[in-house]
């Protein structure tokens, strides 16, 4: 079975909707299966959005994703790389498909409510970061 790495962004945890994030996944087939909840350090934020460093847009995410707490979830499913990614909708809200995460609760293309990885190598970095002390 595969796993994803999904984290729940700051504006949406500032809105109360981890819950309702979460029962998306959950009511899609995907499992749960780690949890965590942290104020990210400016290390792990760099480090998570380091292929980013030095884009016109990489200052305001950084800072953007260490302004408060966040959610991190692993999550397990039959193809669950893809099906989140499905399910979290394009980076932009704007262009995300009706029903997906982002098109209900993203505001703009930085504060899009949820990242999720983008492949199976992805899962590994990212859970290196967030669940490895
Ligand atoms: P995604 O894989 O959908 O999370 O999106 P990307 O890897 O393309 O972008 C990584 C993060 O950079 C996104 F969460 C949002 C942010 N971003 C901006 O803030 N501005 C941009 O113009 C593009 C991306």
């Amino acid at each position: 079975m595969q796993s994803s790495l999904v984290i729940i962004k700051p504006d949406a945890v500032k809105r109360n909707l981890i819950g309702n994030i979460l029962s998306i996944y959950e009511a899609n087939g995907l499992r749960i299966t780690k949890l965590k909840m942290l104020t990210p350090s400016l290390k792990q934020a760099e480090q998570h959005y380091g292929e980013h460093k030095g884009k016109s847009f990489y200052d305001k995410l950084i800072s953007y994703i260490t302004s408060g707490p966040i959610v991190l979830a692993l999550v397990e499913g039959e193809d669950a790389v893809d099906s989140v990614r499905n399910l979290n909708g394009a980076t932009n809200p704007a262009d995300a498909q009706s029903e997906t995460i982002r098109a209900l609760y993203g505001i703009d293309k930085t504060q899009n409510s949820v990242h999720a990885s983008d492949s199976f190598e992805s899962v590994e970095r990212e859970t290196a970061i967030w669940f490895e002390e």
